[in-house]
């Protein structure tokens, strides 16, 4: 009898391939780097457009229209039983409209928003049609016109890469010399050991990692339309110019199909599996936060009172009440709190409260020293005047 467990390990490989995968990509860089066309560019080439099944939503081709808002575009992939819903996330230039100081925030607060966003999904009581935006890779496109790294971009790739896989990408690589390129890639390689910018941290397996990370910068080209080439003697994605063509799809020319087989082909299942793995340790994080801070607001609530907040695991039902009275309402306005930004306004009013207290003080200390000046004044006036009255009395006495 052959209770066909061996083909167990088959059937669950079945399963997961038919549930299939989900995949976002960010797409973040100053204005006017490429990134809408390397989108458009992406999802133009044949090897994506073959197996596009359906696009669900998808701009039309532009020619240099400034993205104001955060745009997705979606495709569904259906290859061999395999479902994927491969998202690219294309945004505003960004640092065009905040403080630049704190311009990476825009970057940072969306890719954390889509972590708690799943979270608080996945506490609802349906859960089937769970919209996952959570960001698998974020592509960083480097401001290269400078000739070198601006720090703000380098701040900026600290920041995103300690919380989401990072892949630094140089746009419009037909606008520099061969040198050049050399020497950028050098600059990138440099700041990143030298700042700690992580590339595709998360990912476990450390040979891969190391991989990637000697592989980066990646330089891209981004055409929306094809042209003759007359060397391949057929049209070819790619810029035209007087002195030649830049291929898009051309190895030689830049990195697009290295790129573009990491992220579809080779490590796709890395950078889900890696994404999964933060968001697990970010969602207990949060709720152990929850947990505490509910503590702390309910403290006088006896409804609460017994519930052992040491060990939760102990009393899972309980937490579950904890955790809706700490919900999303709650969540939001702790994250107000952690912003930067309000830290450091924080930090700003409390300099200046302090200011205000030593300037009141110091004020208040003067008067008082002043006050007491005046009153040892008085008192040697009366010294004196008791003297005197003293020495008149003794005449008086003494006319007598
Ligand atoms: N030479 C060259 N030009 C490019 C390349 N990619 C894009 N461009 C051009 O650069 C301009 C800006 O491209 P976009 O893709 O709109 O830039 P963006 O990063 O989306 O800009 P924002 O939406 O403002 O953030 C357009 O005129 C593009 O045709 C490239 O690889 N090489
Ligand atoms: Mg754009």
């Amino acid at each position: 009898f052959n209770p066909g467990i061996d083909i167990l390990p088959k059937q669950v490989e079945e399963l997961k391939l038919r549930s299939g995968a989900i995949f976002n990509l960010l797409c973040v860089g100053q204005s006017g780097l490429g990134k809408t066309t390397f989108i458009n560019t992406l999802f133009g080439t044949s090897v994506l457009s073959n197996v596009w099944q359906e696009v669900e939503y998808k701009q039309p081709n532009v020619s240099f229209a400034k993205t104001t808002r955060v745009v997705a575009h979606k495709a569904h992939l259906r290859e061999d039983g395999f479902n994927l819903d491969f998202t690219v996330v294309d945004t505003p230039g960004f640092g065009d409209y905040i403080d630049n100081q704190f311009a990476y925030l825009a970057v940072t607060d969306y890719i954390d928003e889509q972590l708690r966003l799943y979270m608080f999904q996945e506490e609802q009581p349906y859960r089937d049609e769970k919209v996952d935006n959570r960001v698998h890779l974020c592509l960083f496109f480097i401001n290269t016109s400078s000739r070198g790294i601006s720090p703000g971009d380098i701040e900026a790739m600290k920041h995103i890469s300690s919380r989401v896989n990072l892949i630094p990408v140089i746009p419009k690589a037909d606008t520099l010399t061969t040198s050049e390129i050399a020497e950028m890639k050098r600059l990138v390689q440099q700041i990143i050991t030298t700042q700690g910018i992580k590339i595709c941290d998360f990912i476990d397996d450390e040979s891969l990692k190391q991989s990637v990370t000697s592989q980066v910068p990646f330089t891209l080209i981004g055409s929306e339309s094809y042209v003759y080439s007359t060397e391949a003697e057929s049209s070819v994605l790619g810029r035209k110019y007087r002195w030649g063509i830049a291929e898009v799809e051309n190895p030689e020319h830049c990195d697009f199909i290295k790129l573009r087989d990491l992220l579809m082909a080779s490590n796709m299942v890395d950078l889900i599996l890696s994404t999964e793995l933060y968001y697990e340790s970010c969602r207990s994080k949060l709720i152990r936060t929850r947990v505490k801070q509910a503590k702390e607001m309910f403290a006088s609530d006896n409804s609460l009172a017994n519930i052992d907040f040491v060990n939760p695991d102990l009393n899972s039902l309980d937490i579950c009440k904890i955790l809706c009275k700490f919900g999303k309402k709650q969540v939001d306005e702790l994250v107000v709190q952690w912003s930067p930004i309000f830290v450091q306004k924080q930090l700003i009013m409390k300099k200046r409260y302090t200011e205000i207290i030593t300037h009141e003080e110091k004020k208040f200390k003067d008067w008082k020293r002043a006050l007491f000046a005046k009153q040892s004044a008085f008192n040697q006036e009366i010294d004196e005047l008791q003297k005197q009255v003293a020495e008149l009395s003794k005449d008086i006495h003494r006319l007598k």
